[in-house]
């Protein structure tokens, strides 16, 4: 027996259990634990069959993602021979698996003859989501139990299945109310013949190479730019045409490529960095925070009523205020609309949308605000308007309500100088759209208290959000590093680029969408009057000479069938358009201004670091607590492709002293624009990386 791993006999059944908090990973300490523990169990006469289990909430969350860069110790068996060990016991294991099984936690119940779980179980194989592909049988053992299809669904998309789901598709015996371990005991006893896992073949169906290309053809869209979802696709095609011995080499072999791969190394760090983005150094995990039972929001426009349905969709009650009745009842129109576009697409029933449209209330008077655990006010960005609302709100709140606003980059510190409780008043910004984007940059202004913080972060988790501290500053972490690469991306237009060239390389770098396409989808409008309001900000700076002229010709982007772009009405399919090619043009002739051809690689480089410099000024003042934090922001708020980590992850990537030297190449163009950050020339003078912060 070891810390982690527990050992008992009940009568003839031995019971190893699995305990290593917080998710029972599967350590060199756990995987060297079980597999002494099955020698033992092996040797011992008196043990006529064995329970294998865990203790707490999770049966086992996979393999310790953290060892993954580490040395296996000679003394400790690789976790594919430990269950080789399990599957071929002459005595016959079950698992009872009492909470999630992911991973190697699947991988392991699958190198057991039976697999008995409690109701609340979820199985699944997620390495897919960290760049790499089942390297402990899960490939090759899956779609012997489950099929092909299943197992194609299962590795390729790496969601959860529940224990409901898993016992029809054949991955578990028997779901088990109650004591789950004396049911395994029982079942054990009754002597059932060892099965190997690995030598069910009648579910595999034909190895038909169809199926296979028809599945890579699927994904094509949402594996853009990775390998790993094909790889997941080739192995368990794999399981198809070999023996189980020899499909459990083949797996290793591209296992171990995976992980060795740049694309897992960004997205095991991605893995980490949301986790440590919930950690707040001088907000001790034990503060208590207030409880929200009920919520507010001040606004019913686009974003007031993404945020409204947040709530909804998260069971809490909530109200939205706006003086307009007619704003109101639009805005209410709006968030039925979403909701039965969910429901049309199947997302879920009628009756899910009309429980949280019943949670949703409109009202027009703020006393009816008066027992709201949180309000967030997401009103047109003009401060006075704001400090009206939150002294208004101050006025009729109860103490101990927390005032946030949505601002995107509004000083909080003034808006809670409205107000008599400024260590309640923070910023809670959302991306638009609110009820999709995962992002919350949760802002802490200089009196907001732990209390408010910790309030703020647990909401962003009850909402199912990425809740990233961040501090006051313009644009905060996220938009101010979005207006520097957005204006070097105006300043590559007026200097040779068009905006679908800009685009093109962005987008195939692994964005979403490019910066001007972007720029169409929220707005010109929007845009314009950010900048309008910055010109004080950065006074002597190059503008965008480009941006003024679309905006004058009223060309707004979506909302106007054309921006940067031209949309037939109703389309959101942005085509090139001569009109702007003919204005950009007369742009650069006006301001005297030589235009030149930028490659694809050069338009890339100069927006990314752009970007990552404009991160280490962020570091520099202070406005996000670390580099990874950064690179969750980056993901979450703007589509960064994941298998290239963050912003800061990818210069490490690059080397700083490359970044630096093209960074002050840049500033011989930009100017202040690409000042270099003090951070970056020191960490690129020490030959270090962000990671070393
Ligand atoms: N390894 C190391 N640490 C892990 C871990 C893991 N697999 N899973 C969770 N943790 C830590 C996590 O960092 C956090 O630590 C704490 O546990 C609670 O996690 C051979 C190669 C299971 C759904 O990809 O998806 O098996 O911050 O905050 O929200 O083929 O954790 O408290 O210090 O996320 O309730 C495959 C990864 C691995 C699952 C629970 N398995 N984990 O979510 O808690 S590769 C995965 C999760 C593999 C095999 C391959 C989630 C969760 P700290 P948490 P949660």
């Amino acid at each position: 027996m070891t810390d982690v791993i527990e050992y008992s006999k009940q009568g003839a059944i031995g019971v190893i259990t699995i305990k290593n908090p917080p998710a029972n990973a599967l350590s060199f300490a756990v995987t060297k634990g079980i597999d002494d523990a099955l020698a033992g169990c092996l040797a011992d006469d008196d043990i006529t069959a064995i329970v294998v289990t865990g203790a707490g909430r999770m049966f086992v969350a996979g393999a310790d993602i953290r060892e993954f860069s580490m040395t296996r110790p000679d003394d400790v068996p690789e976790l594919p021979d430990v269950i080789d060990h399990l599957e071929s016991s002459p005595k016959p294991i079950v698992a009872a698996m009492n909470g999630l099984a992911l991973g190697g936690g699947m991988e392991l119940a699958m190198g057991c003859h039976y697999r008995l779980a409690a109701p609340t179980v979820s199985i699944g194989q997620p390495e897919v989501k960290l760049g790499l592909i089942p390297g402990a049988g899960g490939t090759q053992r899956l779609p012997r139990l489950i099929g092909v299809e299943a197992a194609l669904d299962a590795i390729v998309g790496g969601d959860p299945i529940s224990a409901k789901k898993a016992l029809e598709l054949g991955a578990l015996d028997e779901i088990v109310e109650g004591d789950l371990v004396a049911r395994a005991i029982e079942f054990a006893s009754t002597g059932p013949a060892p099965r190997p896992t690995g030598e069910i073949n009648d579910r595999l169906g034909a190895s038909d190479a169809a199926v296979f290309e028809a599945y890579r053809k699927k994904i094509a869209r949402s594996a853009r730019g990775m390998k790993a979802p094909y790889v997941c696709i080739d192995t368990v095609e794999i399981a198809t045409k070999f023996p189980i011995a020899e499909g459990l080499k083949k797996e290793r072999v591209l296992f171990e490529e995976r992980r060795a791969s740049d694309e897992s190394s960004a997205m095991r760090y991605m893995f980490f960095a949301e986790r440590e983005a919930a950690k707040i150094p001088d907000v001790p995990r034990d503060t208590q925070p207030y409880d929200v039972k009920k919520a507010a929001v001040i606004g019913s426009g686009l974003m007031g009523g993404g945020i409204a349905m947040n709530f909804a969709n998260a069971g809490i009650p909530v109200t939205i205020l706006d003086i307009s009745e007619d704003a109101l009842a639009a805005g209410l129109e709006k968030i039925k609309g979403n909701y039965a576009g969910s429901v049309s697409r199947g997302r879920f029933s009628q009756d899910e949308m009309d429980k949280r449209m019943a949670l949703i209330q409109g009202e027009s008077s703020y006393d009816k605000l008066a027992d709201a655990d949180i309000v967030i006010e997401a009103v047109f960005e003009k401060m006075e308007l704001k400090k009206e609302i939150f002294a208004e709100l101050d006025k009729v709140c109860k103490p101990d309500a927390v005032l946030a606003s949505n601002t995107s980059s509004l000083d909080i510190n003034e808006i809670a100088s409205a107000t008599s409780r400024p260590a309640q008043v923070c910023g809670t910004h959302f991306f638009s759209p609110a009820n999709v984007m995962k992002l919350m940059e949760n802002v802490r202004a200089d009196e907001t208290s732990n209390e408010t913080i910790a309030t703020i972060m647990g909401l962003s988790k009850k909402l199912n959000k990425v809740g990233v501290l961040v501090g006051v500053g313009d644009g905060f972490v996220g938009n101010r590093m979005l207006h520097v690469a957005a204006r070097v991306a105006d300043f590559m237009i007026e200097e040779g680029a068009m905006p679908w060239d800009v685009d093109r390389a962005i987008y195939d770098f692994g964005f979403p969408m490019g910066p001007f396409a972007m720029n169409d989808l929220a707005g010109i409008d929007v845009r314009h009057f950010i900048r309008q309001a910055q010109a004080s900000l950065y006074p002597g700076r190059r503008q965008s000479l480009v941006l003024d002229r679309v905006h004058a010709l009223g060309r707004y982007g979506q909302k106007t069938n054309a921006g940067w772009y031209k949309y037939e009405p109703g389309s959101r399919t942005p085509t090139p358009d001569p009109e702007i090619e003919a204005l950009i043009k007369n742009v650069s002739a006006e301001a005297g201004i030589e235009r030149r051809d930028f490659t694809d690689d050069e338009i890339r480089e100069r927006y990314l670091v752009a970007i990552i410099n404009q991160g280490a000024h962020v570091l520099d003042e202070g406005l996000a607590l670390r580099a990874s934090d950064i690179d969750v922001v980056w993901h979450y708020g703007y589509g960064f492709p994941r298998y290239h980590g963050g912003p800061m992850f990818y210069a490490d990537t690059l080397g700083l002293g490359k970044v630096l030297a093209k960074v002050q190449e840049l500033e011989k163009d930009y100017g202040d624009w690409l000042k270099p950050a003090e951070c970056l020339k020191r960490l690129a003078a020490e030959g270090k990386g962000f990671k070393d912060l």
